[in-house]
């Protein structure tokens, strides 16, 4: 039996969130009537069966499949700042599967498999654009590296494989695979279900369809101290009251330690900047994800044309969510060797999202030793891309009381048991 009884299915309480026709759109945006909320306000209650902690993609996809698959729907999710403030709109939309471990692999696949139908699942309209993701290899260790990966992928029924500079060229017609630069390119681990998504989209949809059920996501809501007695959760205080509930669910990047501190809990986590920047727009040219962890960079285009860079986690830890200039300058010496032709681009914004690296390159997910207390966090730079099957399998942990088989290897107490799930191999750069 679960933590609570399964009410499977139940429809209590679904609000149809609000739809419109092109002709709706076009009168709405002349005229000047109020749009209605996409998820409303509440007040705070004096109790909730659950408590999610954290309100990006994790924590909302959390209380959206706690009602669509198992009825519960007395939920709260609390945001200190803005839903998606955090690592939910700091990072760079990348969507992928082809990891290092048959676990990993088959965790990520699932979540790919869940984004293919989020638009549809949602009724919100998310642009997954399933482009293709290439990782480069420019030494014979990362095409070993590679061709692992391409293996490991294939046996899990995951489409990978290692091409070579021709057929690389022939899908980036500007990428330079000559031979005589600094870092020639060799192959590349070849991966087409890999793509970019609208990130806000994402956090917003979850947002709704939670909303629709009847979950209440308070924003500016900080939680302030963890009730603990007996061994067992007993509450949450927050900026705006005190909130009764058996079950909390620490879904956060950056505060993740902080949180979990509150419930008593230590984690093997250290968090650091990972930085990001994005250019001015201009006409498609570049279809799929390009990485390599040589050059320490990815680039995709979004469909607005502009492209979107990021890098390694920096240095040393810190909780700026700042770019550097001195990052933007190495960041676009690595693109240009990758695509000379891109020298005269110019770089519009930058930023920071915080990543909560552990020592294996997983996540941490699952029970505590404190009852009612569930993790899902230690996300290190690949959070984004595990929102809706991290969310699916939460719900199912409230649910059933049962950890789901997908997220078993990365319980809290593998670092006691020494079984780690090394994913450092599958990092989109060098960290
Ligand atoms: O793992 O694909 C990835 C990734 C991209 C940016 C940060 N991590």
């Amino acid at each position: 039996m679960g933590i609570f009884n399964n009410r499977n299915g139940s429809e209590n309480g679904y609000r149809k969130p609000a739809r419109y026709s092109a002709f709706d759109l076009f009168r709405r945006g002349l005229s000047r009537a109020d749009w209605p909320r996409a998820w409303r306000k509440h007040d705070l209650r004096p109790s909730y069966d659950v408590v999610v902690v954290g309100g990006g993609v994790h924590g909302l996809a959390t209380a959206y499949y706690l009602a669509a698959n198992h009825g519960i729907t007395d939920v709260a999710v609390l945001e200190k700042g803005y839903i998606g403030s955090g690592g939910s709109g700091r990072n760079t939309a990348i969507i992928r599967s082809n990891y290092l471990t048959p676990e990993g692999v088959r965790f990520y696949d699932r979540s790919v498999k869940l984004y293919e139908t989020l638009s549809a699942d949602l009724n919100f309209n998310a642009m997954f654009a399933q482009r293709g993701h290439l990782t480069l290899a420019h030494n014979d260790g990362s095409l070993r590296t590679m061709r692992w990966r391409a293996e490991v992928n294939k046996l899990e029924g995951v489409n990978s494989e290692v091409i070579g500079p021709d057929e690389i060229k022939r899908l980036v017609p500007y990428i330079d695979t000559s031979e005589d630069v600094r870092y020639p390119i060799l192959g590349a681990l070849y991966h087409p279900p890999g793509g970019i998504i609208r990130h806000d989209a994402v956090v917003w949809g979850y947002a709704r369809g939670a909303d629709a059920y009847g979950a209440h996501i308070h924003q500016n809501t900080e939680v302030t101290g963890i009730d603990v007695v007996d061994g067992r959760v007993g509450g949450v205080k927050t900026n705006r009251g005190d909130i009764a509930t058996r079950v909390v669910v620490n879904c956060t990047a950056g505060w993740a330690t902080l949180i979990s501190g509150m419930a008593g809990v230590r984690m093997p986590i250290s968090t650091f900047p990972l930085q990001a920047a994005v250019t001015e727009p201009v006409r498609p040219f570049l279809d799929p994800v390009i990485v390599s962890g040589t050059l320490h960079v990815y680039v995709s285009q979004t469909d607005r044309g502009e492209l979107v860079f990021g890098a390694s986690v920096d240095p040393f830890t810190s909780y700026s969510m700042r770019g550097t200039l001195e990052f933007t300058e190495g960041l676009a010496g690595h693109v240009l060797e990758l695509m000379p032709s891109l020298s005269r681009m110019r770089v519009l914004r930058q930023w920071a999202g915080l990543c909560d690296m552990t020592p294996d390159f997983s996540p941490i997910m699952g029970t505590t030793p404190v009852a009612g207390f569930l993790i899902d966090v230690g996300w290190g730079t690949y959070g984004f891309k595990a929102g809706p099957v991290s969310g699916e399998t939460m719900a199912e942990l409230i649910a059933t009381g049962k950890t789901p088989e997908l997220i078993a290897p990365f319980g809290l107490d593998r670092f006691e048991r020494g079984d780690l799930m090394g994913e450092k191999g599958a990092a989109a750069v060098g960290h």
